[in-house]
């Protein structure tokens, strides 16, 4: 097969279009610079890394794209996980020429790992700690690696919950609000799946964890992904379609909701203590 836009061999075909390497670079740089574009985004941006594919690519491709930047990693301490996902975004951050920044969740007294569903804290916290470090740091956007695939099974799972109100926070782009001490949020990879982010992290050469958290295994949401990857695969763009819906869901939801600052901490709070705040203290 042919490059759509040169004579040389193809390596992918997205939604009916095939791409050598070079025309595929340029394509998941485009997608990343339409999501940048669409929301005006500038200035310096602190990039959360996992240590993972997509975060490392997500990081790589706004390196690329000659942005400013400022690496950081949450350390959970998830055994067999979290020192192999450092160590790689470490040497990722060293081949960009970046210094990466640690937090540690147990300097704030949390283990996530003895946790009854650590999935559900790490999350909070995870999101917590991005924000804070963001705006403690004067960074007017936090970017992380959510990408496609990522944004449609979360909204599929909690259609399939009944979580209406989890719908928040899964579109391409929250604004920051100064008053809640709230840095926006950018997922730079919102329109591109699972595997053309895996595709690019590997004609790079980047470096990746591709161990899983211990915890990530058994999550109802694997199911979901390949249920939603399958789909795709008959009906090329209706994962891209089912986000825009989501997106428009939230921004419905959104309307009806009340933000408050919490009484403990500052930050920004559905309740009066907010969710980090009441882990804290357990
Ligand atoms: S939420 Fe759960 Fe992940 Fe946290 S405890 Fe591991 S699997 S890392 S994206
Ligand atoms: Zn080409
Ligand atoms: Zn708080």
């Amino acid at each position: 097969m042919e490059c759509k836009y040169c004579s040389r061999e193809a390596i992918e075909e997205i939604n009916g279009k095939a791409y050598c390497k070079e025309h595929f670079i340029k394509y998941f740089l485009g997608r990343v610079r339409s999501i940048i574009d669409k929301f005006g985004i500038s200035g310096e941006i602190a990039v959360a890394l996992s240590g993972g594919k997509d975060s490392a690519a997500c990081f790589h491709a706004l390196h690329s794209l000659n942005f400013d930047l400022q690496p950081f990693y949450i350390n959970l301490h998830i055994p067999g996980d979290s020192e192999i996902c450092q160590k790689k975004a470490e040497e990722l951050c060293s081949n960009l020429g970046y210094k990466l920044k640690i937090i540690d969740v147990e300097e704030y007294g949390i283990s996530i790992a003895n946790k009854k569903k650590p999935c559900s804290i790490c999350g909070t916290v995870k999101r917590y700690l991005m924000n804070k470090f963001a705006y403690e740091h004067g960074y007017k956007y936090v970017a992380t690696g959510h990408n496609l695939s990522d944004a449609v099974t979360f909204a599929l799972n909690n259609l399939a919950n009944v979580n209406m109100l989890n719908f928040r926070g899964n579109k391409p782009y929250l604004e920051g609000r100064e008053e809640y001490k709230m840095v926006a949020k950018v997922k730079p990879l919102y329109w591109l799946k699972d595997k053309e982010c895996m595709l690019y992290v590997i004609l790079n050469e980047i470096p990746f964890a591709d161990e899983e958290c211990l915890f990530a295994k058994n999550a109802p949401t694997i199911k979901i992904k390949e249920w939603v990857h399958s789909i795709e695969s008959e009906q090329p763009g209706i994962m891209a379609n089912m986000a825009k819906s989501f997106w428009k869901i939230e921004e419905m939801i959104e309307r009806d909701e009340k933000i408050n600052k919490c009484k403990k901490c500052g930050f920004a709070s559905y309740g009066s203590v907010c969710k980090f705040c009441k882990i804290r203290k357990r």
